[in-house]
């Protein structure tokens, strides 16, 4: 992996790991973590700390201070965070909701889009904090956020926190999706929806059975390489070749010819595939969620990453 730190950081990098490996090495402790790598038990705290603003439906003041807080994280990362703020015409009226992207620059202006969606779905008869619906996509990129600046890319990378991806009563074309079929429009229009090459969407990552299934909806090529990646890394298990078509916020996208994939963890819960029964309800908590299930994704994404920095199929 091409670090881009300076060598004297890295010097002191390695130094502080060499210790931290050798104490772990001979206390029994096993491998010191690497700062380079995703650390699935950073992104589980970070849902931890999600889920403690409690319900985060879209308009919301929970959102709002979430919001807030993700963007001091990403601040304190080093990225350059832009409110996309809109008011969406919704079945309860019009609401306010603000995408967040993050910005860090590359060699070359093309872009590579990380997203995700940070509400979560309003329910009145039951508490929804979301800890894997909503939480685990938010808090899998901020850890993306920890470790990109860190490696060296060529493209431009957007992290985009996603407002008002559930329905605010039940899922239609109009009543779904209000953050990114607003971002599409507003890239279409300011003539920037062509500087993106690929976007990678994650959704419900951190469940305690991971199973992510081939999304029919998603590019091809992108199916392909992503899968291609997964199986490299020995987790045919967890990404499966067994076509499923899901609406999300990849699908504005895809409609707007950009190419995406979704890579969502639809299997949440004992019962009831392909959803999983704590899908949309008071059991989507952080106890049915896994760190191990963070890393398995989070190191696919960092190889795709690595993989699209290096293809010579997509312009410079
Ligand atoms: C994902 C998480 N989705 C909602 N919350 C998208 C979805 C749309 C899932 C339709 C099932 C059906
Ligand atoms: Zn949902």
């Amino acid at each position: 992996m091409r670090k881009f730190k300076p060598r004297r950081h890295l010097g002191q990098a390695m130094r502080v790991g060499l210790a931290a490996w050798m104490l772990g090495g001979f206390a029994g402790w096993g491998r010191a973590a690497d700062p380079y790598a995703f650390n699935g038990s950073r992104a589980f705290s970070f849902i931890e700390r999600l889920v403690d603003f409690g319900p985060r439906p879209a308009g919301s003041k929970a959102l709002a201070e979430t919001r807030q807080w993700i963007v001091g994280q990403l601040q304190q990362s080093g990225w350059t965070v832009e409110r996309d703020a809109f008011t969406a015409d919704t079945p309860i009226g019009p609401l306010p909701m603000v995408n967040l992207i993050a910005k860090l620059p590359g060699v070359s202006r093309k872009v590579i889009m990380v997203a995700g969606h940070y509400d979560t779905k309003r329910f009145t008869k039951f508490r929804f904090v979301g800890a894997n619906d909503g939480g685990s996509s938010a808090a899998f990129l901020l850890e993306l956020a920890r470790i990109l600046p860190r490696q060296k890319h060529r493209f431009t990378y957007w992290l985009v926190f996603f407002d008002g991806e559930e329905a605010i009563l039940h899922w239609t074309a109009t009543d779904s999706l209000y953050g990114s079929r607003h971002l599409v429009a507003r890239l279409t229009s300011d003539g920037k929806l062509g500087r993106i090459q690929a976007m990678i969407l994650v959704d419900m990552v951190a469940g305690n059975h991971l199973v992510i299934h081939r999304d029919a909806d998603s590019t091809a090529w992108l199916n392909k390489l992503v899968f291609h990646v997964a199986d490299r890394l020995g987790y045919q298990r967890y990404f499966r070749n067994t076509p499923t078509a899901v609406d999300d916020d990849h699908v504005p996208f895809v409609d707007a010819g950009v190419s995406a994939i979704d890579l969502i963890g639809l299997d949440y819960g004992p019962d009831s595939p392909p959803f999983g029964s704590y899908w949309h309800t008071a059991q989507d908590t952080v106890q049915h969620c896994s760190p191990a299930s963070l890393t398995i994704v989070g190191r696919v994404v960092l190889a795709t990453l690595e993989d699209l920095n290096h293809s010579p199929h997509l312009p410079p």
